[in-house]
């Protein structure tokens, strides 16, 4: 039987350790955190002699042949330094979920938008009637999924999962998009790409992006099928325009006008074309897909329209974490923007940023550990302002907007320094922003 030492005590881990279980399969638990938030679940599954916690030795590798290791660890970690040099196999709880896996799979990755197609991949599969579960970095851990004994299972996987993959022979493949996101841990743009593409290797199909240049050379020459938003031939999604009007389309044929769909945003109009694409290769039919697409009203803190004060509309986009998204964001809107942006920076581009933006933008309201980055691209093209926390820049912006003007929050930097999550960030927002009428 296979020695599993299991790093890390967060939700995979708990995922992994319920899993092992249920096998009947013993395992050593490792978190470099003394007290890990999970812990007190942990024990209830496992023996506490079987946990480690803090610094470790390397007898720690005693009897141990492969080393599961969560998704936030990266390799600098010096456990999985000792384990790559010991040439102890190291896997992650998706390699788990695909050897365990009875049913068909699709997996859903790209810098931005995951969630997103996701969430309506699932909505036209229930609108289909097929019994779906989704999750994996939305929600819940992939090995928890195969608890709803689902036909067809939807994967959100992100780069760092992918890192660590072995082998993943999912249905349907699709890459949504990249931009420099989480370069911080994967150490060079090049890593982060090439996680990325990893997620077509062995797929028994592939759904890819048109404007993704260098994609082609990463697909196998199973079937694959392309979105996009331009006009396109052949078995292919994209947009037809007719005079001011937008339709999405499939092989020059419109599916459905633009002014149908609910979430904003020329993006989104990418992600349901990818999803549509998708959702082809499962085998399902046009019409749910197009009155799934009708339907659906996106997810909280992407785009969400929070209230007016003073005729000032006030958008909270907080998972905007990145430069690539907060464009995305940005560009989806008319109107003057007064944007509140900041946070902990994940080794994005702010010189690209503002020059991609600052058109668009009357006023930038900047908060957090790397504000003064972002106001350095920023102040020679809008005027900018840093402030203490989220709340101020939020008071900021209502004595500084006037009506028909949008405030915006999209941070393009993850949330950490000021808040647990990018969550946590959107719902104080909201609670602000309706505490000023
Ligand atoms: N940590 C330690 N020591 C340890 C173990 C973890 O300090 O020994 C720290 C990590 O450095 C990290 C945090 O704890 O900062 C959590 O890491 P984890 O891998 O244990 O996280 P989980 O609780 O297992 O949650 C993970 C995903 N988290 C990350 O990839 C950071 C969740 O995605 C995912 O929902 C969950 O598995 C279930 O699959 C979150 C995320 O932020 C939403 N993802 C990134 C993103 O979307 O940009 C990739
Ligand atoms: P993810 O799960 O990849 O983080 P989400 O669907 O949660 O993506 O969307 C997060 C943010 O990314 C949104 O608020 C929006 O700003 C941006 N976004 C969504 N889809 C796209 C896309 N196709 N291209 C660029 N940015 C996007």
């Amino acid at each position: 039987m296979i020695r599993y030492l299991v790093f890390g005590m967060g939700e995979t881990g708990l995922s992994v350790a319920r899993h092992l279980k249920k096998m009947n399969i013993q395992a050593v638990y490792y978190d470099t955190r003394l007290n890990p938030p999970n812990l007190p679940s942990f024990e209830k599954i496992i023996s506490k002699s079987d946990v480690i916690l803090g610094n470790f030795n390397d007898r720690l590798f005693e009897n141990i042949d492969c080393l599961v290791v969560s998704p936030g660890l990266s390799d600098k970690e010096p456990l999985i330094q000792k384990a790559l040099q010991l040439g102890i196999k190291i896997i992650s709880d998706i390699d788990l979920f695909v050897e365990s896996v009875t049913k068909d799979f699709v997996v859903i990755t790209g810098s931005n938008g995951k969630s997103t197609v996701t969430e309506l991949l699932s909505l036209m599969c229930k609108k289909s009637n097929i019994k779906v579960s989704a999750g994996a970095n939305l929600g819940r851990p992939a090995l928890d999924l195969l608890k709803d004994n689902a036909d067809l299972y939807l994967l959100e996987l992100s780069s760092f999962h992918l890192h660590r993959c072995q082998k993943l022979p999912a249905k349907v493949a699709v890459l949504l998009n990249i931009s420099n996101d989480h370069l911080d841990w994967h150490g060079s743009e090049k890593n982060y790409h090439q996680a990325k593409y990893r997620i077509y290797k062995e797929a028994l199909s592939s759904v890819y992006n048109r404007n993704l240049k260098g994609c082609l050379s990463h697909l196998n020459s199973n079937p694959k099928i392309s979105f996009g938003l331009c006009e396109v031939e052949g078995n292919h999604y994209g947009i037809l325009s007719d005079g001011a009007d937008k339709f999405l389309s499939k092989n020059q044929k419109k599916l459905l006008s633009s002014h149908e769909v609910k979430i904003l945003g020329s993006h989104n109009l990418e992600n349901i074309l990818a999803a549509m694409a998708v959702g082809e290769l499962i085998g399902l039919d046009t019409s749910p897909m197009i009155e799934a697409i009708k339907e659906f009203k996106g997810l909280p803190h992407r785009m969400e329209f929070v209230e007016n004060y003073k005729s000032i509309e006030f958008i909270n986009d907080s998972k905007g974490t990145n430069v690539g998204a907060a464009i995305a964001s940005i560009n989806s809107l008319e109107g003057p923007i007064i944007l509140l942006a900041g946070g902990q920076g994940k080794g994005g581009d702010f010189k690209f940023f503002a020059n991609s933006v600052h058109k668009k933008i009357k006023k930038i309201i900047l908060f957090g550990k790397d504000s003064k980055l972002i106001e350095k691209e920023f102040k020679d093209y809008v005027s900018s302002t840093c402030v203490e926390s989220l709340k101020d820049a939020v008071h900021y912006a209502t004595e500084y907007g006037h009506e028909g003007d949008k405030v915006l929050l999209s941070p393009a930097c993850a949330s950490f320094d000021q808040f647990d999550s990018y969550i946590h960030r959107g719902e104080e927002f909201c609670r602000i922003v309706r505490e000023l009428n």
